[in-house]
């Protein structure tokens, strides 16, 4: 039976939980509905198998998969649905997260991730709600109004002003 349309979160780790919650915190920010599970795709194969088949069951329409080190998570979700998946390459370890980006971003044919960049929450986020948005007109306003606000923000920085 399906549901509410929601994003799914999902981290390899609890260490991952301080950037990730970024995420989170902006879809709700959003209203747009989403759930985060801690589920490493190299120590709990079995049961990530059975969250993504179940949330997609109950509506998940974007995941959103954060990982480090050999970052094989977003892939691994990927392998088992056609719905999009967003990698969130976690900062830190190798070269500040480098080898997590190469990880996640370098797909082979067929089975692609959409990579933002390491560390980047808000903007897998902000992914996430544009992917919604193109059928829920609530969600697509509710990004347009943060992208308003950003280059608000940038606009009435009276150090930006013309002289
Ligand atoms: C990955 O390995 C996780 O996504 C995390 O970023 C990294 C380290 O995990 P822990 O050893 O801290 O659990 O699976």
């Amino acid at each position: 039976m399906t549901g509410l349309a929601f994003v799914a979160i999902i981290v390899g780790s609890r260490s991952d939980l301080e950037v990730v919650q970024k995420a989170a915190d902006l879809l709700t920010t959003l209203d747009v509905a989403n759930e985060l599970r801690v589920i490493s795709a190299h120590r709990a194969p079995d049961l990530l198998d059975a969250y993504v088949s179940d949330a997609i069951q109950r509506g998940a329409k974007v995941f959103i998969c954060a990982a480090g080190l050999a970052a094989h998570l977003p892939g691994v979700v990927a392998s088992k649905t056609t719905l999009p998946v967003i990698g969130l390459p976690m900062p830190g370890n190798l070269a500040g997260g480098l080898d997590a980006l190469l990880s996640i971003v370098q797909m082979p044919k067929a089975v692609p991730v959409a990579t933002v960049g390491v560390g980047q929450a808000e903007n897998a986020a902000l992914l996430a709600a544009q992917m919604l948005g193109l059928s829920d007109d609530a969600i697509a306003r509710a990004v347009a109004d943060h992208r308003a606000a950003a280059r608000k923000q940038i606009e009435d920085d009276p150090t930006n002003r013309p002289a």
